[in-house]
């Protein structure tokens, strides 16, 4: 990351500096690279927040969701509120074909929904605003509890195609959404990976996506799944707490520690890794771990560089980047 260079080049300042001094901002330097790299954490929410989404077709013949004109992706943007936020979404649809904005998880009255059924979609050329809202945990009158927002989820289309949006899917219209809790720790950087039908972010099989990162940097995965299969998620070198957030809490957590886990149509979950963390840096796989469909190419690369940017028996080629 980016941060890390930084913290190298102001520890490098402080020792070329060499005169009596050069001690103290060395330290100096030193703590504030210890600060840097405690893990930053969420804050609590209640903002009300505004944003501008577009739907369109890709010179490709896909479809995504973009937050300028002319600039959408598959998957479309990451989305993240922190619990107690409300976003409002105006979305406008620059296709040709009625499309849809439709959300899992956060709260959302019967006009935001994203169906035809209710009336809430776009036809071709509308603009309409959708509101997601958010709440913290907390106990309900009756004394139960009530789960807060808080999550690993996504949005999509439900019109493209039939009522359920099902040419939208296949065609690129979904993304991802998290919503943290106060005091969630913050990631230095976030990666989505959708397994749609056969693919991985509807890149032509055998083709990544790869995502780069560093030794040591706290790495967050969202993995949602959408289309006709089954897939089990897997990446090489690495494994995750099996609870909302990924992370273990303590040493009494009682989650499942794991580095696979099964995930079906319209499914979503995330977790975070410290990359290279105790194995160091490499080319690690991730995949589904059907083997039928890791044969057929639902495989991409977890690229870890050492501080030098290298990666040990690692020559590129053949695979796409993603940054
Ligand atoms: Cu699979």
């Amino acid at each position: 990351m980016d941060r890390r260079g930084f913290n190298r080049r102001v520890l490098l300042g402080g020792a070329a500096v060499a005169t009596s001094t050069s001690l103290s901002l060395a330290s100096e330097a030193g703590s504030v690279a210890e600060a840097a790299e405690a893990p930053r954490t969420a804050p609590a929410g209640g903002e009300v927040r505004h944003m501008k989404l577009y739907i369109e077709k890709l010179p490709d013949g896909q479809m995504g969701y973009g937050l300028e004109k002319g600039k959408a992706t598959v998957p479309g943007p990451l989305i993240e509120l922190n619990e107690g936020d409300t976003l409002h979404i105006e979305v406008e649809n620059t296709m040709d074909v009625a499309a849809s904005l439709h959300v899992h998880g956060l709260d959302y009255e019967i006009t935001s929904d994203g169906t035809k059924l209710n009336k809430s979609h776009l036809e071709s050329g509308d603009t309409r605003t959708y509101t997601w809202r958010t709440h913290a945990p907390g106990r309900r009158k009756d004394g139960t509890w009530r789960a807060g927002s808080a999550g690993y989820w996504h949005y999509h289309d439900h019109v493209v195609g039939t009522d359920h949006g099902t040419g939208g899917l296949r065609k690129g219209l979904f993304g991802p959404v998290i919503v943290r809790r106060a005091g969630d720790i913050l990631p230095d950087k976030t990666v989505t990976v959708v397994f749609n039908d056969m693919l991985i972010n509807n890149k032509p099989a055998h083709s990544g996506p790869n995502f780069e990162a560093t030794v040591g940097d706290r790495v967050e995965w969202i993995v949602i799944t959408h289309g006709e299969y089954y897939h089990t998620f897997h990446v090489h070198g690495h494994r995750w707490a099996d609870n909302r957030t990924g992370l273990l809490t303590g040493p009494d957590d009682p989650s499942q520690v794991i580095d696979n886990k099964i995930t079906g149509p319209a499914d979503s979950f995330g977790f975070q890794v410290i990359a290279g963390e105790g194995v160091g840096a490499g080319a690690w796989m991730y995949h589904c771990h059907v083997q039928s469909h890791s044969d057929m190419g639902m495989v991409g690369l977890f690229l870890v560089k050492k501080a030098d940017g290298t990666i040990p028996g690692y020559e590129p080629g053949g695979h796409e980047h993603e940054h």
